[in-house]
């Protein structure tokens, strides 16, 4: 089964929201393997965002990830990776659909309340930054023959 990394942001912590999106990815049938709520040092910042470096926008990014807690998360099934991008939906939320994450609870790009690994690479790139092995769970969930074809 696919994994992929999800972080609630620093806002979405602060706004309250870290149920309602855990609700989110329960419903839709993928399973939580782990999950923290963490103040992120600087060198994991850096290397969760290293592709935005030279961006104009990261020192901004970096200091608002690093503005309070984040809650981080891996999300297991089929499809991860895609699903959980879909479910986020667009990086500005003036232009993420309804029903998105960002679509329903961000305005503004700077505060768009939640990460979601891009790819299967990212995924495993990201998971390992953030989680030792011993930190992701392995475990069925009783629903999954269900599921699941
Ligand atoms: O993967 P995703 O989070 O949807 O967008 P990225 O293009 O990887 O950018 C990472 C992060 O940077 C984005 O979630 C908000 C912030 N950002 C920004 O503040 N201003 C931009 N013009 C682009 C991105
Ligand atoms: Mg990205």
């Amino acid at each position: 089964m696919d994994r992929t990394f999800v972080m609630v942001k620093p806002d979405g912590v602060q706004r309250g929201l870290v149920g309602e999106i855990v609700s989110r990815f329960e419903a839709k049938g993928l399973k939580l393997a782990g999950a923290k709520l963490e103040r992120l040092p600087e060198e994991r910042v850096v290397e969760q965002y290293r592709e935005h470096l030279e961006k104009p926008f990261f020192p901004g990014l970096k200091a608002y990830i690093m503005s309070g807690p984040c809650f981080l998360m891996a999300w297991e099934g089929k499809g991860a990776v895609a699903v959980v991008r879909r479910m986020v939906g667009a990086t500005n939320p003036a232009e993420a659909a309804p029903g998105s994450i960002r679509g329903d609870f961000a305005l503004d790009i700077g505060r768009n309340v939640i990460h979601a690994s891009d790819s299967p690479e990212s995924a495993a790139r990201e998971l390992g930054i953030h989680f030792a092995s011993g930190e992701l769970v392995d475990y069925s969930r009783i629903d999954e023959p269900v599921l699941y074809e």
